[in-house]
């Protein structure tokens, strides 16, 4: 196998680094090495052959990349919101997957648990979470109520010292690793209430789904429930209602809109590169107005996202970003790298279309990372109803 060199560089147009702390800086820099060493020279391989990389579990615990944010007191790192924002734009830059399994873990896994579990289930989950022992996934998602969770069947009924779970989840991303799923599901009086479901527990299993053609590096599963016997000490005793997945959703779209801001430097710096090597006509392609014009447009839009998500990240670290901003971000950054990587893949000719590349792979990534977390339009229709007043969704 031909060891894939991988020579990115970040486009910095504003100095922005001048905005980031020294703290900030060298997580960044030992995520980017990180990346560069263990997952650019394996990625492409484990995507066409849609295997998961299962070793990165393990690596992205030692990294600090899973509950960043979780103080250290139960394992998790205790660093700020664009520390965590950084992490996720470096694990992005080298696969969209990476990146999911990483905020699957942090912020629909441990900050769930964090926020609205118990000592007991603190102590007991967190620690071997962060640390990549065990691995997590996110229930939410059923196959007949994606955007509109509020509609789940899936429910527990009480059984005196424990409940039993029945219902399906669908499209749900590190399930057929996880030793634990965070599961949503309704109650006898019709409340959404969140609890861990183990794996080994009689009655629940998590189908493998194949043949994705997006995210191929990323393991998604169904999670099945048959009448699982779950024990009362496993529901989150902090938390009822949709505002408690949504609330763990906020903290994951947040890192998304890092992350795949991380995907379209990527597609932008390869792009660069490319164009300046390649020459037809008797000089570089990137010395044609076409290619500048594609240029100078992918980085005045990667330049405005990261503006807006350091922005986020001051607002998060003070607590005042609101989930309609949050949304904002999420959508402008899948939107300018979903067409980033179009217009890249379009500048390196019949090359884009190969693994040699990480282009193809981004673009095909970024088809996921637009739906999943809420889609581009529900998206669009959060900030519609907060400029307006007007729900537009129902
Ligand atoms: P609605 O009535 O608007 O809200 C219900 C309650 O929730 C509160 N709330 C939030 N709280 C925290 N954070 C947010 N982002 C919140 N958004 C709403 C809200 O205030 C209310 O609270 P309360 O106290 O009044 O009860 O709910 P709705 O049923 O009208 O739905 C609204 C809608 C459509 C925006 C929402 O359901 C939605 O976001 N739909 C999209 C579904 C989605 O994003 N699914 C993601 C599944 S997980 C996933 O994709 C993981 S991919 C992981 C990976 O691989 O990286
Ligand atoms: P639908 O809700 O059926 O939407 C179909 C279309 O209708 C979309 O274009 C949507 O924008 C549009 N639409 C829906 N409602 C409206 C409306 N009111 N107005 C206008 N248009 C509307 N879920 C989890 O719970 N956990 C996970 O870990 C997870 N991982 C995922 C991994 C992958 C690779 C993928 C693809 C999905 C994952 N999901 C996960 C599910 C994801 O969150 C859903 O796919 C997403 O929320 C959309 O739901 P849906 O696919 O059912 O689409």
């Amino acid at each position: 196998m031909a060891v894939r060199m991988d020579l990115f560089e970040s486009p910095d147009y504003y100095a922005l680094d001048d905005l980031l702390s020294e703290e900030h800086l060298m997580v960044r820099a030992a995520v980017r090495d990180y990346v560069k060493k263990e997952i650019s020279p394996i990625i492409e391989d484990y995507a066409q052959r849609a295997e998961f990389p299962q070793q990165i579990v393990k690596q992205l615990g030692d990294l600090g990349c899973f509950g960043p944010t979780v103080p250290t007191k139960y394992g998790g790192g205790g660093l700020d919101y664009i520390s965590y924002g950084i992490m996720m734009q470096e694990l992005e830059r080298g696969d969209s997957g990476v990146r999911s399994t990483a905020s699957v873990q942090g912020s629909l896994v441990m900050h769930p648990i964090f926020a609205y579990g118990s000592e007991e289930q603190k102590n007991k989950f967190l620690p071997k979470l962060a640390t990549g022992e065990w691995l997590g996934c996110f229930g939410l998602t059923e196959p007949n109520h994606g955007s509109d969770p509020a509609g789940m069947l899936t429910n527990i009924k009480d059984a005196g010292d424990h409940v039993i779970l029945n219902g399906a989840k669908m499209w749900i991303s590190n399930a057929p690793f996880a030793q634990i799923a965070v599961v949503w599901a309704k109650n006898q009086e019709d409340k959404i209430v969140g609890l861990i479901v183990e794996r080994g527990m009689e009655g629940f299993s998590t189908p493998t789904t194949h043949n994705k053609w997006s995210l191929r590096a990323s393991a998604t599963g169904e999670l099945v429930f048959d009448n699982v016997k779950v024990p009362k000490e496993n529901i989150f005793p902090n938390v009822i209602g949709l505002k408690g997945p949504l609330g763990c959703l906020s903290k994951a779209r947040y890192g998304i809109a890092w992350g795949a801001l991380g995907a379209a430097m990527d597609c932008y710096d390869t792009a660069l590169r490319y164009s300046k090597e390649r020459v037809q006509f008797g000089k570089p392609i990137a010395g044609f107005q076409l290619q500048q014009k594609k240029l100078a447009e992918m980085l005045t839009e990667i330049t405005k996202a990261q503006l807006l998500v350091w922005r986020l990240g001051v607002l998060m670290n003070q607590g005042k970003a609101t989930p309609s901003q949050i949304s904002m971000a999420k959508r402008n950054s899948c939107e300018i790298a979903t067409q980033i990587a179009r217009d890249a893949r379009q500048m390196l000719g019949g090359m884009g279309i190969t693994g040699e590349y990480s282009i193809m792979r981004h673009m095909m990534n970024l088809e996921s990372v637009i739906t999943y977390e809420g889609t581009h339009d529900i998206h669009l229709l959060i900030t519609g109803m907060d400029i307006t007043g007007l729900n537009a969704f129902k």
